[in-house]
């Protein structure tokens, strides 16, 4: 089965926020973001833009009806700056104009002026004034005081990772007209529709079900649309409520890269301890993770480090405590993979430190620690089908590492200018969202008259594919032709109280609520089909579009059953819902099992280095993949590929800057470079490991949107082994990215001088 989106898309025919046909009058807003990271407003003058031709009105704070407050989990968050500004390009007002042009212009008309304070920007410094988001959080397992005095080998370090843009391709935005009675229409780009419908009703101090919020489909969001599509959507409603007509509101790339939050930068401390045989008996890790102005999704983001912090491997003795460190930058948001890629970062460097201090390659210590069957995760969870060890060793295996390393020693034996580095990396990534609560998702599904369905969820459509994935459960289900079903928006009006899409958990939540309503169809269907039959619903069967009684195929087709159906007055409409069973967390004691399942694979990355210039491709990548029982391959080799490619982008090339005044940067396409096709592998070869696939996945197909990411961790290890093959004494930090700058300086640097 294709992608339903793939003909639209190459042909440019898919509709997309900025394609839905505007009405008569719509205006044109644009954002007033603050100069300066940290300070006082103290001049605000509009007068010279509010003069100019064009020129609608320029809300501010004072134009908010509701509260002036946007925050999703802590209220620590306002809509529009009031009389400080935290961070650089914080909304201040929006300028509402006959077209995007002259709003543009006016906003350079408006005179602004501000008292600077000194900028955090870094957050260990944040800690040490005492500068957090919300209090620290600690995981324990075993006892790691006491595992030290057990240890054979101790080590410490720390490790680094910085921010990274989300570059979805459509950059922020919302579309908001008044309907009657000044209800509102929100035509919005975000992953969190109900979010955004709960905020606009209290931004404007309405109820909720006087917004309405649309979505058909996103040109990527990868979290960055999570939370962060909610305040241009507030803006354009408050303009649209107040002066009653269509309000328009789409951020070009500077604006969305200064104002909206990226993946968050972390610095950590880590202890590692072994015995003489590799085992890791205890770790400890401290995590500084950089929240930016506000909380945002932090707490959520701090938490999947915790979560995440020991990887795909079991160790007996853990403490993983995470600051969220509050400094004058944009909030930082969910990104692919919610904080675990930060924590895994650290993990893998943990056991990198170990094994070039031990003169051993990483693998052998990778491989001996890896979580088995039983073993019980730091936070409580007891690993169930453990796919570890099996993909771990397929790839091995089938890809003949062993011989690889040999290939890539003997290389480097006989090549002076150019290396080559092998990393492997084990990835384990838990699916639910940590909050037990947010684990639910309907559905709604009617069979129109003529056999055709319509099918509406709560699932937004970024690119990951699963509407079609969607669209297949539905077809399965009722055993139809794909052609007879429908994705339809996604709506708040249709289906309600909806989680964002995320946690790469769209397709398990939406896909099991759809299967509730299409399982309740079909007994229906069964029950009416009996009556035709003069027979009992069990004997009925519905196969390729015919009904079959006691396995025998009938002269009734899909079509006449519906029908039939319908004269019977019987309803073709169904609402399904899902909740995950299973999970549960204690917050009290951090202990439980917040994972419906787990995701796990192994991929072995190949780099070839040019030493002379820092220079750097990717060879192959070798992927053993835990998909369970795919719905759809392409669709999940797609998500593989592109999760490793953002994966390698994170860890070598895209350097997030800000300066000691909180001053982006890596403010443009031109100086903040994102991985391009000369930066993907040249072979990336995936494997899908064979396994039934869990209970609790959408017809046992695993969820598949995050986890690839973590892949591209191995990047900068395979890059670190190719550095220290040609110069053993690199100066080499853990700190990513690894920028070809920053290589070449490894290559020819000294960590004695
Ligand atoms: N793939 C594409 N093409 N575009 C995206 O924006 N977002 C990723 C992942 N894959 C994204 C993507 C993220 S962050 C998540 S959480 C999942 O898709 C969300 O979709 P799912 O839950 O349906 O997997
Ligand atoms: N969002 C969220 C997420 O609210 N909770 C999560 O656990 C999560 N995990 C990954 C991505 N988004
Ligand atoms: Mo994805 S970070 O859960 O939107």
């Amino acid at each position: 089965m294709k992608n339903i989106d793939a003909t639209g898309h190459v042909t440019g025919k898919s509709v997309y926020l900025d394609d839905i046909p505007e009405q008569k009058g719509t205006l044109h807003a644009v954002v007033l973001g603050a100069a300066v990271a940290h300070g006082k407003i103290t001049k605000l003058d509009f007068t010279e833009a509010l003069s100019s031709p064009g020129v609608e009105y320029i809300f501010t704070a004072d134009d908010i009806p509701g509260e002036n407050q946007i925050g999703g989990i802590f209220p620590d968050e306002p809509l529009f700056a009031e009389k400080e500004v935290h961070y650089q390009g914080q909304p201040i007002a929006l300028i509402v104009a006959k077209d995007e042009f002259t709003a543009r212009k006016a906003r350079k008309l408006i005179k602004a002026e501000y008292e600077e304070y000194s900028a955090v920007v870094d957050p260990r410094e944040a800690k040490e004034k005492g500068l957090l988001l919300f209090p620290p959080r600690t995981f324990h397992s075993g006892d790691v005081e006491k595992a030290w005095e057990n240890c054979d080998y101790i080590f410490k370090g720390r490790a680094d990772t910085a921010g990274q843009e989300h570059l979805y391709i459509e950059t922020q935005g919302a579309y908001v007209y008044p309907l009657e009675n000044n209800n509102l229409m929100v035509h919005s780009s975000t992953q969190g529709p109900t979010a955004v419908q709960k905020t606009i009703a209290l931004v404007l101090g309405l109820p909720m079900h006087r917004i309405e919020v649309n979505v058909t489909r996103l040109g990527g969001g990868f979290g960055g649309k999570e939370d962060q599509a909610t305040p241009w959507a507030c803006m354009a409603a408050l303009a649209a409520y107040k002066i009653h007509r269509p309000v328009k509101l789409i951020l070009q790339r500077p604006d969305d890269m200064l104002m909206t939050g990226k993946r968050h930068p972390y610095s950590s401390d880590f202890k590692i301890g072994l015995s003489k045989d590799l085992k890791i008996l205890a770790f400890e890790t401290v995590y500084y993770q950089n929240g930016g102005a506000a909380a945002d999704l932090s707490p959520p983001i701090m938490g999947r480090s915790l979560f995440h912090a020991t990887n795909s491997y079991y160790i007996p003795n853990v403490k993983a405590t995470g600051y969220s460190c509050k400094t004058n930058l944009p909030p930082f948001t969910a990104f692919r993979g919610f904080g675990a890629p930060q924590a895994v970062f650290v993990m893998e460097a943990a056991i990198t430190l170990a094994a070039e201090k031990l003169d051993v390659p990483a693998r052998i210590i990778q491989e001996k620690n890896l979580i088995k069957e039983n073993d019980t995760f730091h936070y409580g969870q007891k690993a169930k089908r453990v796919n570890a060890g099996k993909s771990w060793q397929e790839m091995m295996k089938d890809y003949g590492i062993e011989k690889l390393a040999k290939e890539i020693y003997d290389f480097n034996a006989a090549h002076e200018t150019v290396k080559k580095g092998l990393a492997i990396m084990p990835i384990c990534f838990g699916i639910s969202f940590t909050k037990t609560a947010m684990n639910q998702a309907r559905a709604l599904v009617h069979i129109y008259q003529d056999g055709s369905v319509g099918v509406s969820t709560g699932a937004i459509e970024m690119g990951q594919g699963v509407n079609t994935k969607l669209l297949q459960v539905a077809a399965q289900c009722f055993s139809i032709s794909p052609g007879r079903v429908k994705l339809e928006t996604t709506n708040t009006t249709r289906v309600a109280n909806t989680s964002p899409t995320a946690a790469s958990s769209g397709a398990d939540l939406n896909g099991k609520a759809l299967l509730n309503a299409c399982d309740d169809l079909v007994k229906r269907l069964k029950q009416s089909a009996a009556r035709m039959l003069n027979t009992k619903p069990d004997d009925i069967e519905l196969r390729d579009e015919k009904i079959y009684l006691a396995n025998t195929e009938t002269d009734i087709t899909w079509e006449k059953l519906v029908e039939y159906t319908f004269l019977e007055r019987i309803s073709l409409s169904a609402v399904g819902h899902y909740a995950t069973p299973v999970i549960h967390f204690d917050r009290t004691r951090e202990k439980g099992h917040p994972f419906a399942y787990h995701v796990y694979g192994t991929a072995a990355l190949t780099v070839r280095l040019d030493c002379l210039r820092g220079r750097y491709t990717f060879e192959k990548v070798q992927i053993v993949h835990d998909f369970g029982n795919s719905l759809n391959q392409v669709i999940d080799l797609g998500q593989i590929e592109g999760g490793l490619a953002q994966g390698i982008g994170w860890m070598t090339l895209e350097e997030l800057k800000f300066d000691e005044k909180g001053v982006l940067l890596s403010n443009s396409l031109s100086t903040y470079k994102i991985p391009d096709i000369y930066a993907v592998p040249e072979t990336v070869q995936c494997k899908s490991l064979v396994t039934e696939g869990p209970e609790l996945a959408i017809l046992r197909s695993k969820a598949v949107g995050e986890p690839p990411f973590l892949y591209g961790i191995g990047a900068y290890f395979a890059l670190r082994n190719a550095i220290r093959a040609f110069n053993p004494k690199a100066d080499l930090k853990f700190e990513a990215p690894l920028t070809p700058e920053k290589v070449l300086l490894a290559l020819y640097g000294d960590d004695e001088t």
